[in-house]
This record gives structure tokens, C-alpha cells and sequence, in this order.
């Protein structure tokens, strides 16, 4: 019995230095440590032993049977740590590739501008307001001072919109939106209005037939030209460098008198005169001017009370100045190239 518990140990021994797979373990086990293993079968059949024999195979026995549990666990540790360093090689990750580049969308140049702009004008006290793109004839032009055959009409090539309906057009400012909020509200007024705005033109590099305005309004007591002046410089400044100049020159709108246009002194030259700024060393942005009573008396304020300013500008123009950019159609050909770089 002896001999046969030490053929059974090399036996088991031999078999487990053989095993690569946990689940081989587990059928080794059942095989040499189970109910029915040959070292089990030993220790049952003790008691049929003479004492003396009983004492030494029964000794020996558990010394196998302890040996053999010490070198599974043992091996056991040994298998499944070479399984998990064959998974982790199967799994790796190199770290050290690129990513996958994430694409970002971002907000139009145009759309980051009038933030901008609309930004300073918050933050002088002015709110913001949108209108119809569709306008009324009487909106757009009437209530501006520019009757029906007036000459200054031609100012603003009008696109009409064809129905049974007479007098509907594509606003070609934003100033109806402005009537709009004199109409339905009283002074104090300081509003902008940021929008698209539409002219019946041929499209060149500084033609668009659809662009962005914002327009102002700022409608008071003793409102003078002289808040005009510091309203816009200030705002000229805040939008394209503290150390902006600006020129105030007469102009002429049909809404407004005296009417200006205001002017910054050359981003790229700084005054000096060159291709930008057509050698004057000056870049119109603004047109402006104080409301003409004739204006104010048709929505019921009376001018002798009240009195205000009003400017507009055209957005594209900005970004144009400040990257360069020679033609505005590119805001709006859907170029991710072009739309990328900002
Ligand atoms: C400009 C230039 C000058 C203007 C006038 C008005 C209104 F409605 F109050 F009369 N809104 N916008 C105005 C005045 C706009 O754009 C170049």
C-alpha cells in the first residue's frame, strides 16, 4: 500500500507539471483528492489494517494527500497568473498611439461677431431685440421718411416679395424693427437690433444680396449728438483696439438728421494710407445720426420732449478688416476650409 500511495504521488505530480488550463486543475483534483481518488480510497480502507500497517500507510496517506493539496494551490497560483499575463498581452493597448481626432463644430465667424457686438452694446445698457425678415413696405420705408417715388429709394434696391398681397419686401435694413419698439413703447429706449438684411444687387467680392446688420437706437430726454459720439467712439474702441481713432463726417439719410458716417482710422496701416483703406488711411463702419422728428411725430413722440440717435453697421465688414478677408461671399458658400480657420 505504501508503494502504492508513492506510485500515486509520482503520478499525480507527473500529470500536474503537465496542466496549462485552470479547468484541467479542477479534474485533476477530482482525480487524485476527490471521494473516489486513490489516495481517499486508502484512507477508507485503514480501519481493515492491522494496527501497526494502519499507523504508516494511514501516516503517509495524509502526508500524500497534504502534499498534493499544497502543490495545487501552488500551481494552481502559477496557472492563472500565466493566464493573466496571456490576456493582457492579447488585450494591450499601445498607449503611445495618436487618437482618434475628435471633430469640433464651432460658431460662424459672422454669428462670433455679433456676439461681440452685441456684447459691448449690453453692456452700455442697451437690449437686444430681433424682428420679421419680411417686412412691410409701410415698416421699411414709409415710416422712415421715404415715401412712396421718393428718390431715396434708390438707396436700397429692394427685393419685393411677388403676391396677392401688395407692399411686402425683404427688409433691406433692420430700422423697421426699431419702428416696431417706438411704436409699442415709450422712451427711455436703448435697443439694438442684430439681423439679415437683404438688397436686389449683382454679388461681387464686397456685394452680398444677403448680409448682417446691427442697428441701434437709443431714444431719451436731451438726448444730443454729443452721446451719438461717445456711445459709437467708445464702441469703435471696445470692437477694434483702445487705440482706435475715430471720425465723425456729415452724411446723409433720409431717417435721421444731421446724419454722419463714422469712421476708424486703418487697421493695417494705421492712417498711413494702403490698399485696405483705399489710400485715405480711413474705413467707414458706421452710419449714424440723430432720429428726424419727422420720424419721431409719426409714432406719436413728440420731438420737442424727446430726441435720439441711431446708428447702423454692417457685421461683415468687420471680420473682413480683421483677417483680411477679401471677399464676402466666403461667409457664405459653405467652405469648411474657410469656416474652419476661425
Ligand atoms: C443707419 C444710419 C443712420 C437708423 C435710424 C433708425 C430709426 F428707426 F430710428 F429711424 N434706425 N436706424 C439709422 C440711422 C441707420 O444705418 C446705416
Amino acid at each position: 500500500m505504501l508503494e502504492q500511495l508513492q506510485e500515486l504521488h509520482v503520478q499525480a505530480l507527473d500529470e500536474l507539471s503537465r496542466i496549462s488550463e485552470p479547468d484541467e486543475l479542477e479534474l485533476w483534483r477530482v482525480r487524485y483528492l476527490g471521494r473516489k481518488s486513490g489516495v481517499t480510497q486508502v484512507l477508507r480502507s485503514l480501519a481493515t489494517l492491522p494496527l501497526e500497517e494502519r499507523r504508516k500507510v494511514g501516516a503517509r496517506a495524509n502526508e500524500v494527500k497534504s502534499a498534493l493539496e499544497s502543490r495545487l494551490i501552488e500551481k494552481k497560483r502559477i496557472v492563472e497568473e500565466v493566464h493573466l499575463i496571456s490576456a493582457l498581452e492579447q488585450k494591450r493597448l499601445d498607449v503611445t498611439l495618436p487618437g482618434r481626432p475628435v471633430s469640433t463644430g464651432r460658431s460662424h465667424p459672422i454669428t462670433q461677431t455679433l456676439g461681440e457686438i452685441c456684447d459691448i452694446f449690453k453692456s452700455m445698457g442697451f437690449q437686444v431685440f430681433e424682428g420679421p425678415d419680411v417686412e412691410w413696405d409701410y415698416y421699411n420705408f414709409e415710416a422712415l421718411n421715404i415715401p412712396r417715388y421718393h428718390p431715396a429709394r434708390d438707396m436700397f434696391a429692394t427685393l419685393w416679395i411677388d403676391s396677392e398681397m401688395e407692399g411686402r419686401l425683404l427688409r433691406t435694413h433692420t430700422s423697421p424693427m426699431q419702428i416696431r419698439i417706438m411704436e409699442k413703447t415709450r422712451p427711455p429706449i436703448r435697443v439694438i437690433i442684430p439681423g439679415r438684411v437683404y438688397r436686389y444687387e449683382a454679388t461681387d467680392a464686397t456685394h452680398e444680396s444677403m448680409f448682417y446688420q446691427v442697428e441701434g437706437l437709443a431714444v431719451d430726454e436731451n438726448i444730443t449728438l454729443a452721446d451719438l459720439k461717445g456711445t459709437l467712439f467708445e464702441f469703435c474702441r471696445r470692437l477694434l483696439g483702445q487705440e482706435r481713432r475715430v471720425r465723425f463726417r456729415c452724411d446723409y439719410f433720409p431717417f435721421v438728421e444731421p446724419g454722419v458716417e463714422v469712421a476708424i482710422d486703418c487697421l493695417a496701416c494705421n492712417g498711413g494710407g494702403c490698399r485696405l483703406c483705399g489710400y485715405t488711411g480711413w474705413i467707414e463702419i458706421l452710419g449714424a445720426g440723430m432720429v428726424h422728428p419727422d420720424v419721431l411725430r409719426k409714432l406719436d413722440i413728440d420731438p420737442e420732449v424727446h430726441s435720439g440717435f441711431a446708428f447702423g453697421l454692417g457685421v461683415e465688414r468687420i471680420p473682413m478688416l480683421r483677417y483680411g478677408i477679401e471677399d464676402i461671399r466666403l461667409f457664405y458658400s459653405n467652405d469648411l476650409r474657410f469656416l474652419k480657420q476661425f
